[in-house]
Order: C-alpha cells, then structure tokens, then sequence
C-alpha cells in the first residue's frame, strides 16, 4: 500500500514538474555585472529538496522566475544530504534553504518563507 501511495505521489510530482516546464515562462534578465554580483551571493545558499514535491516544485519556480540558480540538494534515500539535512536543519522536510551568513548557517524551513526570503533578498 505504502508503495502505491509513494508511486503515485512520485507521478503526480513529475506531472506538475512538466506542468512547472511549459509554463514557466521568462526569467528575469539583469546586467552581467548585476546578475555576475547575485550569483557571489548565491554561493551562500543551498536548496535541500526532493524532485517531485509541489512545495520545492513551487520555490525552484520563484527561484527560476528570479533567476538565481542556487545549488539544489536532493534529499532522497539515499542521498548524504538527507542525513546533514536532519542532524543540523533539526526535521527532514523538504523545501529547506540551508543559509551561510559569515560563518553562521540558518535551515529555513516552509515554501513560503523560503520564497519571501528570495522575494526580499533579490527581487
Ligand atoms: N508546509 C511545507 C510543506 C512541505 C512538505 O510537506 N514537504 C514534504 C514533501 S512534499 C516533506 O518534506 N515530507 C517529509 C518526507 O517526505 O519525509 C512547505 O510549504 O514547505
């Protein structure tokens, strides 16, 4: 049973992720120098996810729209970083933006605030 709920949820994820595709749109255009200036920025930040969730589907979206191509994560099975994930984020829960401000790592947890944190930060 668990594994009919894991498949489906799984094509349900890769339906939206093509949905997410065809529709997405432009990405927003800087300078170089500008875009060049965002992307020393991004080096600090880390997206934990999972492929096919609505949530990280949703913030790669925003991330896309914004052009910030911050480093992805997957926190699958198998993955090493599902295990940093829970032992210093505190939960395993997908979207996560691991965030380093001078030496100082912040886990910021929900879709939401992960995309108003890039809104204010880089719109
Ligand atoms: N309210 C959260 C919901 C996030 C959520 O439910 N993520 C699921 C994946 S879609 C998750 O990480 N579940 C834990 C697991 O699958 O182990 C958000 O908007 O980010």
């Amino acid at each position: 049973m668990n594994g009919i709920v894991t498949f489906l949820r799984n094509a349900l994820g890769c339906v939206i992720v093509f949905f997410d595709l065809i529709t997405r749109g432009r990405k927003l255009k800087r300078s170089a120098q500008a875009q060049q200036k965002v992307e020393s920025q991004l080096a600090s930040l880390a997206l934990y996810q999972f492929f096919a969730c609505p949530f990280c589907i949703k913030t790669r979206r925003k991330m896309y729209k914004l052009n910030l191509p911050i480093v992805k994560r997957s926190i699958s099975k198998d993955s090493p970083y599902r295990d940093d994930l829970l032992q210093n984020g505190g939960k395993i829960q997908a979207p996560c933006l691991r965030i380093e401000n001078q030496g100082e790592v912040t886990w910021l947890y929900e879709s939401k605030a992960i995309i108003s944190y890039l809104e204010q930060r880089f719109a």
